[in-house]
């Protein structure tokens, strides 16, 4: 592996310092105005900044407003020396997608959804960001007949479509998670979405985010969901966290559970030369029972033990891991990544 300089680039998103409310109670530090927020990014060494489309402006501005308040977001972010990364359009909260955005079984619905998402892409274009991250989050459903998979799997291509054709410069990456809030999320994995990738109208402006959490929901490492994308030169951004087992989406800080599974993200990330290729995103939360003072934390430690690994990924003996395989000496292999992680021999 060719020595690199570290030159990644870090992003989180304004959603990732928060108040800790969660389904079963309330805020429990003071909510943090997104000014603040955007003022926070460069003292804690990220310069990107994802969205959602009501990040920067409501979801019910007329195009007046939403251009006026799209320039004042834009003028803020470069005032900090910032840029975004993303747009995502965050069809999950309104009313009209309660059974869904693009797969609900209303038409008028399914067309809120479409227009919304054409919107989100205005919004990227006035930004200068080519990117828009889709979480398909109630794009499913909580039994099994309440939707029609086969349909629903055709209407999650028509929508993708929708944004290819609306817009003829913007990349598209799904973001997918296998459950939560729904039961059964349809298009639950990368290898999922990457096959419908293959049958939009530019495949070669469709591709993944691949999020740690979400790889590890749906039973995979998320070092080869990565490496999956890379091969097919579709993972244009990633959202670095961590998971204790299956259970809710957790966010923990990345590494923070399994640290030998964040090693071999980072790696691959490295052996792949994604610092060339996006954004290091990290999607993470911190615990409800943080203090108001340390509400940060969570995002300088991910991106401190992210900075560890890739000293550990490159100052890894690249040729002894080949004797070891060579050796077919797996037991080495394995002793050999363990004391590299403990910095111990
Ligand atoms: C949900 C999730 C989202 C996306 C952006 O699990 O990760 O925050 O990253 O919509
Ligand atoms: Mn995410």
């Amino acid at each position: 592996m060719a020595k690199r300089p570290s030159n990644y680039r870090f992003s989180f998103g304004p959603w990732n310092i928060s108040a800790g409310a969660d389904p079963f109670g309330p805020v429990v530090r003071k909510e943090v105005p997104f000014a603040k927020k955007i003022a926070e990014y460069r003292k804690l060494g990220f310069t990107y900044v994802q969205l959602h489309d009501d990040d920067v402006v409501p979801a019910d501005w007329d195009a007046t407003q939403t251009a006026r308040g799209v320039a004042k977001v834009q003028k803020l972010l470069e005032s900090e020396g910032l840029k975004g990364e993303f747009i995502a359009p965050r069809l999950w909260e309104d009313r009209r997608t309660i059974d869904g955005g693009y797969t609900a079984n209303s038409a008028s619905d399914r067309r809120y959804a479409k227009n919304r998402t054409r919107r989100a892409v205005d919004i990227a274009n006035m930004m200068g960001i080519d990117l828009m991250v889709i979480w398909p989050a109630r794009e499913g459903t909580y039994i099994r007949e309440a939707k029609d998979a086969q349909l629903a799997t055709g209407r999650l291509v028509e929508a993708i479509n929708d944004i290819l054709e609306h817009d003829d410069k913007i990349r598209v990456v799904g973001e997918m998670k296998p459950n939560e809030p729904m039961d059964h999320a349809y298009c639950p994995s990368v290898g999922h979405f990457m096959g419908l990738a293959y049958r939009t109208a530019d495949p070669t402006r469709t591709g993944v985010l691949i999020e740690s959490a979400h790889s590890i929901l749906a039973g995979f490492d998320p070092a080869d969901d990565m490496a999956y994308a890379l091969w097919h030169e579709k993972l244009w951004g990633v959202h670095l966290n961590d998971q204790n087992g299956l259970k809710y989406d957790q966010d923990k800080t990345f590494g923070s559970v399994d640290l030998r599974r964040a090693f071999n993200q980072v790696w691959v990330l490295e052996r792949g030369g994604y610092a060339d290729i996006g954004v290091v995103g990290l999607d993470v939360k911190a615990m409800r029972t943080t203090k108001q003072t340390d509400q940060t934390a969570h995002l300088a430690n991910s991106k401190r033990i992210f900075d560890h690994l890739v000293a550990l990924a490159r100052s890894l003996d690249e040729k002894k891991v080949e004797a070891f395989r060579e050796n077919r000496d797996y037991e080495g292999l394995d002793l050999y990544i363990v004391e590299h992680l403990l910095a111990t021999k």
